[in-house]
């Protein structure tokens, strides 16, 4: 079991997966969202209690060196799986739930043994360089901006949209079960902030105002435990211009109605390198907000 006071490489946190489906079997199984360019599975796990339920999608670590995104996620598998608490236990039984804690696998495992600090996956393209910010890569307003042509940057956008078989494979993935996902939870860090379509558009849509509002509820929910503060708000006011991330196709192509991308602790303190003794008080703080965000969701319709 995890012990939420250290970052896990990948080999234990997919055979940590493993377990829990041995586990809960019957209610825990093992989803695969596609393969990585070095044949590493994007391995998950769907928690159902029965049939016929709407979905939550929660994915993390689309960004190699951004270990707490990876802690955060597996932590909502196992509160789900293991909590005692009323509200957590309502919200396992009450939807179908998608959870992968890495879908960038090559560029984690880079970034524990090669390069703390790397970010893209680790695929070569041109001129000798590797990888591609799968962050850019979705087939939404494509390098449109804040995306890079240069393949040494670390924002590179890639040749083409789903050009990275990580992308292409998990958003097939997604748009399988697309029509059942009415929340989609995308972790990155770091910043304290929660945001929402899109990255290049401060222009409202439908439920532009509800997402915010219960976004806000949810941010509130989180800072009482700890006393963190995180800003929600729209992607290109709140952080910066970028186009082609997952959230954006997930809400444009896909049409879910409510997606989010958290930027989690901490705000350039330690940055990327988050001691390992604010995990669990960061896992533990957006648990809380992920219980709270589901009960407004449900208030908002
Ligand atoms: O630049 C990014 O991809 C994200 N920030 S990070 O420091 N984690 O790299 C922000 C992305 C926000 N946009 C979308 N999720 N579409
Ligand atoms: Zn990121």
């Amino acid at each position: 079991s995890m012990e939420w006071d250290s970052y896990y490489k990948l080999a234990d946190i997919y055979a940590w997966l493993d377990d829990l489906v041995a586990t809960y079997k019957g209610i825990a199984s093992i989803i695969v969202g596609g393969r990585s360019h070095e044949g590493r599975q994007i391995r998950g796990i769907k928690i159902s209690h029965g049939s016929g339920r709407r979905a939550i999608f929660v994915e993390g670590t689309m960004h190699a060196r951004e270990w707490i995104t990876t802690t955060a996620v597996c932590y909502i598998l196992n509160e789900l799986l293991t909590s005692n608490d009323s509200e957590t236990k309502a919200a396992a039984h009450d939807y179908d739930w998608y959870i992968f804690p890495v879908t960038n696998p090559d560029g984690y495992v880079w970034s524990h043994e090669q390069n703390r600090m790397w970010r893209k996956n680790r695929r070569p393209t041109t001129g000798g360089h590797i990888g591609v910010d799968l962050n850019r890569n979705w087939n939404s307003n494509w390098l449109v901006s804040g995306a890079s042509t240069n393949p040494a940057s670390d924002t590179f956008a890639g040749l083409g949209p789903f050009s990275e078989p990580e992308s292409r494979s998990l958003s097939a993935y997604i748009s399988s079960i697309g029509n059942k996902i009415e929340l989609f939870l995308s972790f990155h860090s770091f910043g304290q902030l929660l945001l929402v379509p899109f990255g290049n558009s401060t222009a409202p849509y439908a439920n532009y105002h509800d997402a915010i509002n219960i976004g806000r509820r949810a941010m509130g929910a989180l800072s009482v435990r700890y006393g963190t503060q995180y800003v929600t708000g729209n992607i290109a006011e709140a952080i910066y211009s970028a186009t082609g991330g997952g959230i954006d196709w997930v809400k444009e192509k896909v049409g879910v109605p409510l997606v989010y991308c958290y930027e989690l602790r901490d705000k350039n303190e330690h940055g990327f390198l988050l001691p390992e003794d604010q995990i669990l008080p960061n896992n533990q703080e957006v648990m809380d907000s992920v219980v709270e965000m589901i009960h407004q969701a449900k208030r908002f319709g």
